[in-house]
């Protein structure tokens, strides 16, 4: 079991970071804490939400990442949606100061959107980086889950494909696919991540300064496999957690082209030379312990 210590009811909260709080025990009782956390100064924590035709989910979105209470920023990277996503989170932005809204005039991809959400934390300062989709296939119960897994791994996924994970609504047809091209990037890209294609994760902002996110032309599904590929190449420790996945709610704003060229991401990326390792040795961890 993880070392935990308790802390006394006058604690100064301020000095506790976003994921100690997740630890705490209900008011004004003796507290329950990783004391590594604790000593930490608090972490800035952005939550990266690309958005395109999302009017019906955007909303309700934000409202479950604010009501987590643990200090999160969201940062909405929209590209015109004719629907109005826009606007509801320009709204949203006047009430809370913790949103933001980056609009970018047209549709440009999920990995552009990414890459500018990237940018924009960086320039930020923010420590801790989520990326997720707008569509709740996302559970945002998973976000202090994998902001704590970022303590002690720079990577952290949340994974359909490890013991514990599943996916809910998808047909026959799409999990076979999915599970295929999971399978394929595992063994060609010599990655021992199950979930390469899940667009579930928090990164730690070094590992964003090393992969060089805007130097990746590739978008959609390939885009989330080339970033994985080029954290684990470079000796980032990745870890996975199990969530269950839920079809998105509306269409899928992917189109289905984009599993095609994941295909020939894969063989690109097997062929190619990784960046060289910076400062750290490789440690690849499962996690099968962390709730569902
Ligand atoms: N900004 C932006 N977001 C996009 C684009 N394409 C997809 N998204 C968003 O990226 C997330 C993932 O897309 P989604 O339709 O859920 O793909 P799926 O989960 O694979 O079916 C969702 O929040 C979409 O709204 C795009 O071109 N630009
Ligand atoms: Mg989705």
């Amino acid at each position: 079991m993880r070392d935990r210590r308790v802390i006394p009811p006058q604690t100064d909260f301020a000095r506790l970071s976003p994921c100690a709080r997740i630890d705490c025990l209900p008011a004004g009782r003796a507290l329950i804490v990783n004391p590594s956390l604790f000593a930490a100064p608090r972490l800035k924590a952005l939550v990266i939400v690309p958005t395109y035709n999302e009017a019906e989910n955007i909303g309700p979105l934000i409202e479950s990442l604010l009501s987590l209470d643990i200090g999160l920023d969201v940062l909405v990277v929209d590209d015109g949606s004719p629907d109005g996503t826009g606007a509801i989170v320009a709204n949203l932005a006047q009430d809370h100061v913790q949103v933001h809204l980056k609009s970018r005039p047209q549709k440009m991809g999920l990995g552009s959107a990414c890459t500018a959400g990237f940018e924009f934390a960086l320039e930020h300062g923010y420590d801790r980086v989520l990326t997720m989709d707008a569509d709740f296939s996302h559970n945002p119960r998973y976000v202090p889950v994998l902001i704590e897994l970022a303590e002690r791994h720079h990577l952290s996924i949340g994974s359909r494909y490890v013991p514990g994970g599943a996916v809910r609504l998808w047909g026959l047809r799409r999990r076979m696919v999915s599970r295929g091209a999971n399978r394929l990037a595992r063994i060609a890209l010599d990655v021992r991540t199950s979930d390469c294609t899940a667009g579930f994760r928090c990164y730690r902002a070094e590992v964003l300064r090393a992969i060089d996110p805007a130097s990746i032309t590739s978008d959609g599904y390939s885009y989330l496999l080339e970033t994985l590929w080029r954290a684990a190449k470079a000796g980032f420790s990745v870890v996975e957690t199990p969530i269950v996945f839920t079809d998105r709610r509306g269409a899928s704003k992917i189109s289905s082209g984009q599993i095609t060229k994941a295909g020939s991401t894969i063989l690109r990326l097997a062929l190619s030379t990784p960046q060289k390792a910076p400062v750290v040795t490789p440690t690849i961890v499962r996690n099968e312990n962390s709730p569902v």
